[in-house]
């Protein structure tokens, strides 16, 4: 899918050449996130609601860092992109966003009709500076970070604790998302969850926490896990858990949904575990970089996704779910010969207290009660991101070593072989 959607990208910079840059949206966003079919739909729509032509260049990112250093570094004009809370906060705090203009004329306002208030208050709450997130962003979809794993191998209690990632019994079965900051989130609340029992911090604190002390004894608890780590992956995480290499995952929500609905249909039991020690609720949202080109039909992308038809439709092909709370999603999402009764009224409003929905789509209010919120680290993120490398850079030195001394030893022994060779067919020339 990533090589059509590149080849598709090419074919339409090629043809963005020929056209105005007001006829061309740039939309940047992570991949396997959306349902392609609506990039056209979009267009036609747009076209239908202001009368102006437009083509969009769809490209996709697997790291928010990697998307990050292209507006912070390169200024690249996308008009628009969907970065993760933390860095909606860092982008903020550093200037890089437009505010986004919510008049559409007489195109209704779908982002303000149908945001959930659980969605608008998490905004609200980000650290933007002076500045409102709810203004500069429009959430796409959110999530939890948990343990996606096969009820073969390993057990409902096992799967309970993010200490499952350092269980011997599943070596070289375990994959991790590579994703610093979850996973640093994940840790340090399983590291200090003693405290957290005691009161002596909570876990909206350990999210600010980016002591040295704190980043140590993440560091030193992923270099055990190391060892036991089939691979670090963006995306591919959820394919090897359906097949069945791997059998534990660090992952999130709207993977382990995708991965649990194929599974099903090969006989695979893959499950999804909330660990009890706690989490990381996470929200990525649609903004407009201030070197965006065409703000106009930049909003009206953010718009039409957050269209309940368009939404839907996203949530079904990805598995990650919508800040959306109009009644027609939460309508579309309820199967009740699958799913017990779960409690989504902090979510959809009072008359969602018991409904029969994926809970791992949607998190029921009992889980979201031992959850918190990743915040921006500011100036201590290169700190970050140096401790990562460290931790999964050393096993591909550990690797990298021995391949290079391998050939090394086949040069050399390539050169020697050659010599003798040489010198055996000139000893026999002059005799
Ligand atoms: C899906 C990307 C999900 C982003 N490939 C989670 N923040």
């Amino acid at each position: 899918m990533k090589k059509l959607l590149t080849v598709v990208a090419a074919a339409a910079l090629l043809a963005s050449c020929m056209q105005n840059r007001d006829q061309i949206l740039k939309v940047y966003n992570w991949s396997d996130y959306i349902d392609e079919s609506v990039i056209p739909e979009f267009e036609q729509w747009y076209e239908e609601q202001t009368g102006l032509k437009i083509k969009v260049i769809y490209q996709t990112f697997d790291v928010n860092e990697t998307m990050l250093s292209k507006i912070e570094k390169g200024h690249e004009d996308f008009d628009v992109l969907c970065p993760s809370d933390y860095i909606i906060e860092r982008m903020l705090q550093n200037h890089l966003l437009l505010p986004i203009d919510r008049n559409f004329g007489e195109t209704p306002n779908y982002i303000d009709e149908n945001l959930s208030p659980y969605v608008r208050d998490r905004f609200d709450k980000m650290s933007g500076g002076k500045d409102n997130a709810n203004d500069y962003a429009v959430g796409y979809m959110w999530g939890t970070t948990g343990i996606l794993y096969n009820a073969k191998y390993v057990t409902d209690e096992e799967a309970s604790t993010w200490d499952v990632i350092r269980n011997p019994k599943f070596a070289d079965k375990i994959f991790i998302k590579d994703s610093p900051r979850d996973v640093f989130s994940q840790i340090i609340i399983y590291l200090r969850h003693d405290d957290v029992l005691a009161g002596k911090v909570t876990l909206d604190e350990l999210m600010t926490d980016s002591s040295d002390d704190a980043l140590e004894a993440v560091e030193a608890y992923m270099k055990q896990v190391r060892p036991l780590v089939a691979g670090w992956e963006a995306d591919f995480g959820k394919d090897q858990m359906t097949q069945e290499r791997g059998w534990v995952s660090l992952n999130w929500s709207g993977d382990a949904v995708w991965a649990i609905e194929e599974a099903e249909e090969m006989g695979v039991d893959l499950r999804y575990s909330l660990p009890k020690e706690g989490f990381a609720v996470w929200f990525d949202g649609w903004v407009i970089p201030k070197f965006a080109q065409n703000i106009t039909a930049a909003k009206y992308w953010i718009n039409f996704m957050s269209r309940p038809d368009i939404v839907i439709r996203n949530v079904d092909v990805t598995g990650y779910v919508s800040v959306s709370g109009a009644p027609e999603v939460l309508e579309a999402f309820i199967d009740e010969e699958k799913y017990e009764p779960i409690d989504l009224s902090y979510f959809f409003g009072p008359g969602a207290d018991s409904v029969c929905v994926n809970p791992v789509l949607y998190p029921d209010k009992a889980d979201i009660e031992r959850s918190t919120q990743e915040h921006d680290w500011g100036d201590r993120t290169p700190e970050l991101v140096a401790m990562w490398s460290r931790v999964k850079g050393e096993n591909a030195n550990g690797m990298t070593v021995v391949v290079v001394a391998v050939f090394l030893a086949a040069l050399v022994a390539i050169a020697v072989y050659t010599r003798v060779v040489k010198k055996k067919k000139s000893r026999g020339r002059k005799r």
